[in-house]
């Protein structure tokens, strides 16, 4: 027997803690159900239809309901639920996909060690760069250095690593921050590139990189981790000059390049990887959410052969996961990216989809009288909501028309993410040409009634 919604709200109110909730107010409110979805839309226990602009958490690539995924996990339980791969065992499914993701990644990705989860991959890449570099003989090079407003997780390292101080301050003034991690600036241009043209900006970011090293010394820092594009701090693309400095600096001073791929990753921004659409060469990459659509838990650290050659060579890993590479997930996995190859999903989004999903924000943008920057690539975009174009004037937190923006989408039946006063977009990656018609319509109506809110129209 189905609950009614007024049942479900009940039991989720007495009983579940939900992430990232401040749960009182959610509890005087009570939560949308969401019962099932296909294709790109999700329904809730009310029976309405809701266009999925975030794909779930920027991960349900292939959309919902998608049967080569579910028979490819039913068939795998069937035949092997669970093994490990601690004590000189392996399975099929996790052989498979480690050779998949070989082919699918940047030449020179050949060893993958499997987690359950972005965060648990970040906390991986710590746990194995700083054993590279013991191994290489420099166990002084532990710290992490990272950019204000990053994410990458919400384990301790993960929240660490990231740059979100509300993250940090949780049980305190940086009661969640270990020591080991430092942070620099993001390449924000719109929000606080001040008189500078973008590609001076970036080239400032970057070099706050290299201010950082030499502060900190080189021989004491172990890498350097960034999003290709920012994408919870709400779809920040990077100016042109910023990641091949990035690049230089690592390099000059022998510190290792993190690109965390988590939500880049599998297609979003038009190339397999958000290093391909940058150029950014890294030594080792995170993966998770759109590897396996999200369908079932799994994510990735993808090695470069210069660090694994390192690592093969260095005696025991004492690291690893019960659910590290479980044949279920693998399973899911292979299936999303044997999906994603077979309907040329990437190429779809490189040539076809995304140059009209950016078109349509950029027209936002021109037209709109609070939209005062569309920034995006592929799948994945945001609108900078502003009171004023011409000075480049953004809502105040105060203020808060993202949140007003979100909840007119919410009401509209659309899911967009508002992260602080950007709205965001991130639809799977199946969406077609008249979905995204339907998106941008929706956007533009809810835009319409907060610039109202605001007497801005
Ligand atoms: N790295 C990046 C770049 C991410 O976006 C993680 C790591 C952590 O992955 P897990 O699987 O541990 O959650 C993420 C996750 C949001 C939002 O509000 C984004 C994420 C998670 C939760 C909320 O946009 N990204």
């Amino acid at each position: 027997m189905r609950n009614t919604t007024a049942e479900w709200q009940k039991l989720d109110r007495e009983h579940h803690l939900h992430p990232f909730t401040d749960p009182k107010a959610l509890n005087s409110k009570g939560t949308r159900v969401i019962t099932h979805g296909e294709g790109v839309y999700i329904y809730d226990s009310e029976g309405n239809k809701i266009l999925d602009g975030m794909a779930g958490l920027w991960c349900v690539n292939v959309g919902y309901g998608r049967s080569e995924l579910i028979e490819a996990v039913h068939e795998q339980m069937k035949e092997l639920p669970y093994y490990n791969s601690f004590f000189q065992t392996s399975h099929p499914p996790q052989i498979e996909l480690a050779t998949l993701l070989a082919e699918v990644t940047p030449d020179g990705f050949n060893h993958f060690f499997f987690a359950g989860s972005g965060s648990e991959a970040n906390d991986t890449i710590v746990r194995l760069a700083r054993h590279y570099w013991a191994v290489k003989g420099q166990p002084g090079k532990r710290t992490f250095i990272s950019r204000l407003n990053a994410y990458h997780g919400s384990t301790l390292v993960g929240t660490s690593l990231g740059g979100m101080k509300y993250m940090h301050n949780m049980g305190g003034e940086g009661g969640s921050l270990l020591p080991g991690f430092e942070h620099i600036g993001q390449p924000y241009w719109y929000a606080e590139g001040g008189g500078m043209s973008p590609e001076e900006f970036g080239l400032q970011r970057a070099r706050e990189l290299e201010d950082k090293i030499l502060e900190l010394g080189a021989e004491n820092v172990a890498a350097f981790i960034g999003e290709p594009i920012q994408g919870a701090g709400g779809v920040i693309v990077p100016p042109d000059s910023y990641w091949p400095e990035i690049q230089r600096i690592c390099r000059k001073y022998d510190i290792l390049l993190v690109a965390d791929e988590v939500i880049c990753g599998f297609g979003r921004t038009g190339n397999w990887f958000g290093s391909e659409t940058f150029d950014i060469k890294p030594d080792l990459m995170t993966m998770a959410k759109g590897m396996s659509s999200g369908y079932i838990p799994i994510s990735a650290v993808g090695i470069h052969d210069r660090v694994a050659e390192v690592l093969i060579e260095g005696g025991d890993i004492n690291h690893g996961y019960t659910y590290s590479g479980h044949p279920a997930a693998c399973a899911a996995a292979l299936a999303s990216i044997r999906y994603t190859q077979e309907h040329d999903l990437v190429h779809q989004v490189r040539e076809e989809t995304g140059p009209y999903f950016q078109a349509a924000l950029h027209h936002l943008a021109e037209t709109h009288p609070i939209v005062g920057e569309a920034r995006g690539r592929g799948l994945m975009g945001a609108l900078q909501l502003v009171k004023d174009k011409e000075s480049r004037t953004i809502f105040s937190g105060e203020e808060d028309a993202g949140t007003v923006c979100r909840d007119y989408c919410f009401r509209n039946n659309l899911i967009m993410r508002a992260v602080d006063q950007s709205m965001i977009a991130s639809p799977p990656l199946v969406i077609t040409k008249s979905e995204i018609d339907e998106l941008i319509e929706k956007a533009r109506l809810c835009l319409d009634l907060t610039a109202k809110d605001f007497g801005l129209m």
